[in-house]
């Protein structure tokens, strides 16, 4: 069709921003195409740029308890700089699944005193509806600390790594808890185990450290421990071929 031939699945749009040497100091909203179904994504230019976001919390506009459904197809806005949303499991299986390379994780978190921290993860993988959006990643780098692997201690890592879990929510159970549903618990569909380390899609609190019978805030737990929910985060994914293009070669003719 006409779409396959403009956008096709070679063509990956915040990343080609960066190759063909477009100077945005702004994110750009641009179509992105996957199997010839063209979706909007959200291309972060910071860090050099090249980034598509894949989940933002800004202000708690947004409710992120939802079931299956829209997880898998996405939810929220993500016109405005601090719309709130999640791009969907198909939409980040299908940008992931593009081609045999490895992309690259990064997830930016605010406190409730504007203190930043950052963490990243190589080769992030998803697998697809069939196997839950299993989760996979590699190496951690940041300064957030691993929170995805579950933390310090191996009993932590045991039944809290998010490593190789798949995806739950409220109406679909495929976490290690046994005696119950941890998105029940947790307010938001994530990759539970027995339950989290993390968890970004959880309740909105706007006071930092807060109290209840669940710890079912945004949380990065090593961080700000369990009981502290985060006033942002923003999941961002970036495939090699961006760091290809900008060490291409032959365009400025300089011939080295
Ligand atoms: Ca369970």
């Amino acid at each position: 069709s006409e779409v396959c031939r403009k956008l096709g699945p070679a063509n990956c749009p915040c990343h080609s921003l960066v190759s063909a040497r477009h100077l945005l100091t702004e994110p750009a909203l641009l179509p992105h195409s996957t199997r010839c179904k063209p979706f909007l994504v959200y291309c972060d230019m910071s860090d050099g740029g090249g980034w598509t976001v894949i989940q933002r919390r800004s202000n708690g506009r947004e409710n992120f308890n939802r079931k299956w459904n829209d997880y898998k197809l996405g939810f929220g806005k993500f016109q405005g700089k601090n719309d709130e949303y999640w791009l969907g499991n198909d939409h980040i299986y299908d940008l992931l699944a593009r081609g045999a390379r490895e992309n690259s994780l990064k997830i930016d978190l605010m406190d409730w005193h504007g203190e930043r921290r950052y963490a990243v993860y190589e080769n992030f993988q998803l697998t697809n509806e069939q196997d839950n959006y299993r989760l996979w990643f590699g190496t951690y780098s940041g300064n957030a600390g691993d929170a995805l692997s579950g933390g310090s201690s191996f009993e932590d890592q045991w039944s809290a790594s998010h490593r190789g879990m798949q995806f739950t929510t409220s109406d679909k159970d495929h976490d290690r808890f046994l005696a119950g549903n941890c998105a029940l618990e947790s307010s938001g569909g994530w990759w539970f185990n027995r339950c989290h380390a993390v968890n970004l899609n959880g309740r909105y609190y706007k006071t930092g450290r807060y109290n209840g019978s669940h710890d079912n805030g945004i949380v990065w737990s090593t961080w700000h421990g369990m009981w502290y929910s985060l006033k942002f985060s923003a999941m961002k994914i970036r495939s090699p071929f961006f760091v290809d293009s900008e060490s291409g070669d032959g365009e400025d003719g300089q011939g080295s």
